[in-house]
């Protein structure tokens, strides 16, 4: 039995990561990312400069999963480029690392991806296209025109691996729409999904929202995206070239969960309410969970199952 995962070129000892945002905006987290049983990790988030984000309260956790609008806070591009290089050099023999930027701007975008096409950087870089949370900056993978502009631009001159992250679709037009644009560009995998932009959650008690930034509107995650998150990672599954990987993440809580995203395609898988409820010792439940799913039906390898979902 192994969960050992093939990703750009690499071999990875399980698909489990945390998604971005999640236990990794300073170096104390990531190196605790690190150090556990996660198969990889990704850094928050980076803009150019260091961002304080929303006030808080900004994140909430409720019964069934997790409501923020945190705003892009970050310590900036530099501060996670070189906790990547450093670790790079001390830990040569290591598998790389996920790094994610999430420009305000097209030009921004541009200019954080020269800075990591510019430097040592091996790992696998991931332009986040979904942020629900920034007052004024609606969701870029939203603006079709948009997502092509960049990606166009972007790919003029970066040569590195580069993933997309994006927010869910809920329409069949837009699964073929966003799908016919990725196509375009030699991705190395889409994420999916961000958080579901803009829930409203209330303390029914106290007749008031949970979280301060817009007026209680945030990004849902956990239990309630789960099947979202399975219709997104199946829907770009079957219509991406297969050189395009797809990340899965948006409800992963059990091995139950994470197997669900292999069968619909998913290659890595990404946790993140669950991982700020439990903290990183939940890598190591989630590993044995699916090696004991994957035993019961008789799989020995995820290759044997991935995007083996059946239709009725
Ligand atoms: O920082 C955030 O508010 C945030 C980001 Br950048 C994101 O991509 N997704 C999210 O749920 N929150």
């Amino acid at each position: 039995m192994s969960l050992a995962t093939k990703f750009g070129g690499y071999t990875y000892e399980n698909p489990f990561m945390n998604a971005s945002g999640v236990h990794c905006m300073s170096t104390d987290e990531l190196d605790e990312m690190d150090n556990s049983r996660a198969g990889s990790f990704i850094t928050k988030s980076a803009t150019t400069s260091h961002r304080a984000g929303n006030p808080e309260p900004r994140y909430f956790s409720v019964p069934l999963g997790s409501i923020n609008s945190m705003g892009l806070p970050n310590q900036g591009i530099d501060y996670y480029l070189n906790y990547v290089l450093d670790r790079q050099k001390s830990h040569p023999d290591s598998s790389p690392v996920f790094f994610s930027v999430a420009g305000m701007s097209v030009e921004e975008n541009l200019n954080l991806l020269k800075k990591i096409q510019d430097s040592d950087f091996n790992g696998t870089t991931e332009l986040n296209f979904s942020c629900p949370n920034v007052p004024g900056k609606p969701q870029v993978a939203y603006d079709f025109e948009m997502t092509q502009e960049i990606l166009s631009k972007v790919f003029e001159f970066f040569k590195k691996p580069l993933g997309v992250k994006m927010p869910p679709f809920f329409d069949f037009a837009h699964f073929d729409a966003m799908a016919n644009i990725l196509n375009q560009f030699p991705l190395a995998y889409v994420n999916c999904i961000n958080s579901v932009g803009n829930g409203l959650y209330i303390d029914v008690e106290t007749e008031t929202v949970v979280i301060k930034p817009k007026d209680g509107f945030g990004g849902l995650g956990g239990e309630y995206v789960k099947p979202t998150a399975l219709a997104n990672v199946r829907a770009f599954y079957t219509r991406l070239n297969p050189s395009i990987k797809i990340i899965g993440t948006g409800g992963i809580k059990t091995g139950q969960d994470a197997f669900e995203h292999l069968l619909c395609g998913a290659t890595m898988l990404q946790v993140g309410t669950e991982l700020y409820k439990e903290g990183v010792s939940i890598f190591e439940r989630l590993e044995k969970e699916l090696k004991e799913i994957m035993e019961k039906k008789g799989y020995s390898t995820i290759d044997d199952l991935r995007g083996k979902l059946n239709s009725l």
